[in-house]
């Protein structure tokens, strides 16, 4: 192999000290050192072939038990990488930091990555990038890298075999264990190799979205629930797991579950529940949302004539309801999934209850950016009416010129109010399906949204409320009364990640 190591000739010196201090693993503790292997096969890949006999020139700078491999992706495509990490004793490494060194100049890589999030140099500058990541509970872990080049090696090059042709288009990708060196870990080098024509090349997009274990050290991934629930079935999905629920059953008069929920106050903030707007409709009042003692949370919404005692303020100078909202922000959060909620909607005209969720991400890049789903809303004029919809933006920040919506209606022959409904959606990859009863009614993707920014790739915080903005001179009713039998969140497709303290 004829190969100019720049990167290593610059790393000599670093790494003749680490020899002095660490020492050279001799071949028996080969299989005693934390191991990071490409897993074969990921999406986007074509194929995976050992390459190890090629890398002989690269052995001395690593540690024994180095794999060098040769993987081969379509020009222009995207693609995942996922690795497994496993310590010395082979067994998987869960939870763990790792980092991806993302084309980093071996040699005369060539080929033009890109990553969602992090911005990948090339050829030009040699410094390509290093990217964070945490491996789950079996050590693994993904990332999604976009390919940029419009030609590639000739669509003939034969990927069952290591590449040694004279047209190479490459980069070279490694994984790193915490904050182990290439002495102390056993690696794998993979060469990706970028093969045949694209006819256009990918715009990679990203939600803003930082690993739950960066923005909350304390979170866990829940895997399963220990409430039996019946199944729902879901036309065209399947149906797995349920990964957390609240069924509201908790003593009559008591709060909503605090481990899981925070009632709120008007606020604008973001970090108030990514912002608990009342536009001098209502108070939101934390004793508007209580047990019913009967396995349902209620929201009760109350005329009032004067202004309530220590419920801070509501956007006006006295608003004629009080009414309740709850959240998870910052204690719960969902990716993918069969979600769903069953709800009493509360009669009266003028009101706009909601069962709802917004990106976590809206503490750090803001609303739209952040996403919003609304799985149930009625609209203030529809009370045989349902609204789904999806809110968006077609930029990276600021509001709201950048607002993209997406709503669709389902139309029922009763007044919602009348009886309990099930309200869900089927959340998948670039993908979200809104449900009424089990039935489905509105479907956008990802490449529908006309946005390089769809967010619904990242987790979101649950949301249930009422306001009251609507027809102040027919709003007669002297309360009103929102309850909601459960909240479950299932694994749908093999699809779906709950995080909780
Ligand atoms: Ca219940």
């Amino acid at each position: 192999m004829v190969k100019s190591i720049v990167r290593f000739a610059a790393f000599a010196a670093a790494i003749f000290l680490a020899f002095a201090t660490f020492g050279s693993a001799s071949a028996a503790e080969t299989s005693k050192l934390p191991t990071a292997r490409l897993v074969a096969g990921t999406s986007g890949i074509i194929s995976k072939v050992d390459a190890t006999s090629l890398a002989n020139d690269w052995a001395k700078y690593y540690a024994p038990g180095l794999t060098y491999s040769h993987a081969f992706i379509k020009a222009g495509s995207q693609f995942t990488l996922t690795w497994i990490a496993t310590d010395a004793n082979q067994k998987p490494l869960a939870n763990t930091s790792v980092t991806l060194q993302a084309n980093k100049a071996y040699g005369s890589s060539n080929a033009h990555f890109a990553s969602p999030c992090v911005a990948i140099g090339n050829f030009v500058d040699k410094n390509g990038a290093d990217i964070s990541g945490v491996t789950d509970a079996n050590g693994r872990v993904s990332f999604v890298i976009t390919n940029q080049d419009l030609v590639g090696e000739p669509s003939n090059t034969n990927v069952n075999q290591p590449n040694t042709s004279a047209s190479k288009i490459y980069g070279q990708f490694s994984l790193q264990i915490g904050s182990l060196g290439d002495l102390q870990q056993s690696k794998e080098i993979v060469e990706i190799h970028v093969v045949g024509t694209a006819s256009s090349t990918i715009t990679p997009f990203c939600n803003g979205w930082v690993a739950p274990k960066a923005n909350y050290a304390k979170w866990v991934s829940v895997t399963e629930s220990k409430t039996s629930v019946a199944r729902p079935t879901v036309i065209g999905h399947t149906v797995q797991k349920l990964l957390w629920s609240d069924e509201f059953s908790g003593k009559a008069a008591t709060a909503p579950n605090s481990k899981v929920w925070t009632s709120r106050y008007c606020g604008t903030e973001p970090a108030n529940g990514g912002g608990s707007y009342c536009n001098g409709d209502q108070y939101n009042i934390p004793a508007a949302n209580k047990h019913d003692g009967s396995g349902r949370m209620k929201i009760l919404t109350t005329k009032i004539t004067s202004a309530p005692a220590s419920y801070g303020n509501c956007m006006a100078a006295v608003c004629p309801y009080t009414s309740g909202r709850f959240d998870s922000q910052g204690k719960l959060s969902v990716q993918y999934g069969y979600v769903e909620a069953r709800i009493k909607l509360p009669d009266g005209v003028g009101q706009n209850p909601a069962f709802w969720m917004l990106g976590d991400s809206i503490t750090r890049v803001g609303w739209p950016t952040s996403g919003e789903i609304d799985i149930m809303e009625q609209p203030l004029i529809g009370d045989y009416q349902n609204a789904g919809s999806l809110h968006y933006s077609n930029t990276s920040g600021g509001c709201c010129d950048n607002h993209i919506t997406f709503t669709r209606y389902f139309n029922h022959t009763q007044k919602l109010a009348s009886a309990y409904h099930t309200f869900a959606i089927a959340w998948l990859p670039g993908k979200v399906e809104f449900f009424f009863d089990g039935e489905l009614y509105g479907v956008q993707t990802r490449e529908q949204s006309a946005t390089n920014f769809w967010p619904f790739d990242a987790p979101e915080f649950l949301i249930f409320d009422n306001t009251t903005p609507g027809q102040k001179n027919q709003m007669f009713w002297k309360s009103s009364t929102m309850l909601i039998d459960y909240v479950r969140v299932w694994q749908l497709d093999q699809q779906g990640r709950v995080w909780s303290h």
